[in-house]
């Protein structure tokens, strides 16, 4: 690959009037060639209007190229037995009620793939702080996150090759972790996104042998498996879905050689069909689904790739009875931006459904003394247009992990970290926070499940589950209503 253009240059270069990219297999034809099949098909009709016989197109080339396109594309169909399973992490010491849903921890997921694995482990990651060196604490819930760096170090000497991409570590998140793995054996790429986007490596995803994968919440971080709440899933014998992934993983490692920028177009090895127009048919479970890998920022987004924030605004749209949302920060602004801009794409589309469809919104967010003071009225204003007379339902919860006084020691846990979102029609699993710069400069990526169309009586559904974990979390002890002000003041301690 020879990267050519800088993405100050990707900026100016791209225009809305610049033909929609088109996949080997995608069914957006160039704008041209779609003219010319609205004639031929404006002539044919009034040929056979005239009664002529038509034996032949009247255009020749692309028009009746695409007459004969096939509708649903085979290589959008996936016969691999996939099995997947939504995966968390819950802080110690929290309870919920007895009967709710409980899901395989972070922890089991991780050292599982890490067993199955037999030749490549490759992971995008932020940053890595899976031994308990830099807290100065003795914490015993560090132990899972040692064990899993344990297996990390030993993998290549069973002949696997473990390829990281990270974040360039700031002084703050150094570590010696990956200094560690890259004795060990292991390819370290830091991907320097601030200078290429602005932004930062956000992504956390785990591609096995181009077969099984995990994506979701938790950093490479021992407090994402003990002392964070965390959200992912796990897919198992999938080669179609992994092979995509790993497209996504190649442009952070191709972004990772010293001095790269960001080529335009990405080269077609990059490129994907899966895509929110024409999703991978894939089982899940034995359950029909539709999938895809949504990214972030646009620059890093090959031809075919759906956007992050057209992924998740699509997913809002897409709902008829609700949409539940599960994320640690949401603010409509460009919150790192200088001077800081208000970006209400997403709030904007919130409250349209509720309004006009009266869609249930609920959200669920997570508080802490990192918290952004400037959430909570916004989150407030959002609330706002609830009115049980007309039905317009918006309601806001604050998750909050208590904590105590040794967890108080620990700095940065005791969060909820999860970033999701379930409607009555599709599950969508992300890495971001919820805020303009997670979409427009910050690499992170999500999974989109479509499951719309099951049946009831089928095995549940990834969708299914996920509604479970959040009405789990929303009706919890950990939950609280946002009605006053003054409450999350001493709820959350923000600064
Ligand atoms: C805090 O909670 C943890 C986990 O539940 C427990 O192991 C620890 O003993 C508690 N510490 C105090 C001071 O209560
Ligand atoms: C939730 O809080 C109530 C009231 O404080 C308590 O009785 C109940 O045991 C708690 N439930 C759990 C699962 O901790
Ligand atoms: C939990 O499930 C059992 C069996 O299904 C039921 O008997 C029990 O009442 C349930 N408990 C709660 C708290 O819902
Ligand atoms: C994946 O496939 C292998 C081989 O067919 C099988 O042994 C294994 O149990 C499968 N894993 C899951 C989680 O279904
Ligand atoms: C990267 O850029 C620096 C400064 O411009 C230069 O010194 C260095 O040789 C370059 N490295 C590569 C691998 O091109
Ligand atoms: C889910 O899939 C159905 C077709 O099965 C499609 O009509 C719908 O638009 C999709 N929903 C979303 C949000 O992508
Ligand atoms: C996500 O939001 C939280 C605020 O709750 C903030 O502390 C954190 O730094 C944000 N994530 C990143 C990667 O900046
Ligand atoms: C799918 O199968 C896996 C492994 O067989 C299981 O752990 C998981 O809970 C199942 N997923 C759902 C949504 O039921
Ligand atoms: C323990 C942990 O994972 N903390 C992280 C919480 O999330 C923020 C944003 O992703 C990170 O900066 C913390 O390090």
């Amino acid at each position: 690959m020879k990267p050519h253009v800088t993405y100050q240059q990707l900026k100016t270069l791209q225009s809305p009037e610049d033909p929609a990219p088109t996949g080997p297999a995608s069914l957006t034809w160039p704008k041209n060639s779609r003219c010319l099949l609205v004639m031929a098909v404006l002539s044919t009709m009034l040929l056979a209007a005239l009664g002529v016989r038509l034996l032949f197109l009247p255009f020749p080339g692309p028009a009746s190229a695409g007459e004969t396109a096939p509708v649903s594309l085979p290589e959008n169909v996936c016969s691999d037995p996939c099995r997947s399973t939504l995966v968390e992490s819950i802080p110690e010491g929290l309870s919920f009620e007895e009967n709710s849903t409980f899901l395989p921890s972070t922890f089991a997921a991780w050292a599982t793939l890490l067993g199955e694995a037999k030749n490549s482990v490759d992971i995008a990651s932020f940053y890595w702080t899976l031994s308990n060196e830099d807290t100065h604490t003795q914490d015993p819930s560090a132990g899972p996150g040692e064990e899993i760096l344990a297996e990390l170090l030993k993998v290549t000497s069973r002949g696997i090759a473990l390829r990281i991409a990270v974040n360039p570590p700031s002084s703050r998140m150094s570590s010696s972790d990956l200094q560690d793995l890259e004795e060990s054996g292991a390819q370290i790429r830091k991907v320097n996104l601030p200078r290429l986007t602005g932004g930062i490596l956000h992504t956390k995803f785990w591609i096995v042998d181009q077969t099984h994968l995990y994506l979701g919440s938790a950093n490479m971080d021992w407090r994402a498996l003990t002392q964070v709440k965390e959200l992912g899933v796990v897919v198992y014998n999938c080669s179609c879905l992994a092979h995509d992934l790993a497209k996504m993983f190649e442009i952070y490692w191709a972004l990772g050689l010293p001095n790269a920028t960001i080529p335009s177009p990405w080269p077609a090895e990059y490129s994907t069909t899966y895509n929110k127009e024409t999703p991978l048919e894939v089982t899940l479970n034995n359950t029909e689904a539709g999938v895809y890998f949504s990214s972030a920022p646009p620059a890093l987004c090959a031809s075919g790739r759906t956007e992050d924030l057209q992924a998740l605004l699509s997913v809002i749209e897409g709902a008829q009875d609700f949409v539940y949302i599960a994320v640690m920060s949401y603010l409509p602004t460009m919150e790192f931006s200088h001077p800081k801009r208000f970006w209400p794409v997403i709030d904007d589309h919130l409250r349209k459904v509720a309004y006009e469809r009266r869609v249930r919104v609920r959200l669920l967010i997570g508080c802490w003394k990192h918290s952004k003071a400037e959430m909570f009225p916004f989150l407030k204003s959002l609330v706002a247009v609830r009115d049980d007379r007309t039905h317009i339902s918006v309601e806001v919860r604050l998750f909050v992990v208590p904590v105590n006084e040794t967890q108080a020691r620990i700095p940065y846990a005791r969060v909820n970290h999860s970033k999701f979102m379930v409607t009555d029609k599709v599950a969508y699993i992300g890495t971001s926070n919820w805020s303009g710069d997670y979409f427009v400069h910050t690499a992170g990526s999500a999974l989109v499940v479509n499951q719309s169309h099951v049946e009831a009586g089928d095995e549940p559904t990834l969708r299914d589950q996920l509604q479970d974990v959040f009405e789990r979390d929303w009706n919890s002890n950990y939950s609280r209503e946002l009605d006053s002000l003054e409450q999350w003041q001493d709820l959350c301690r923000p600064q």
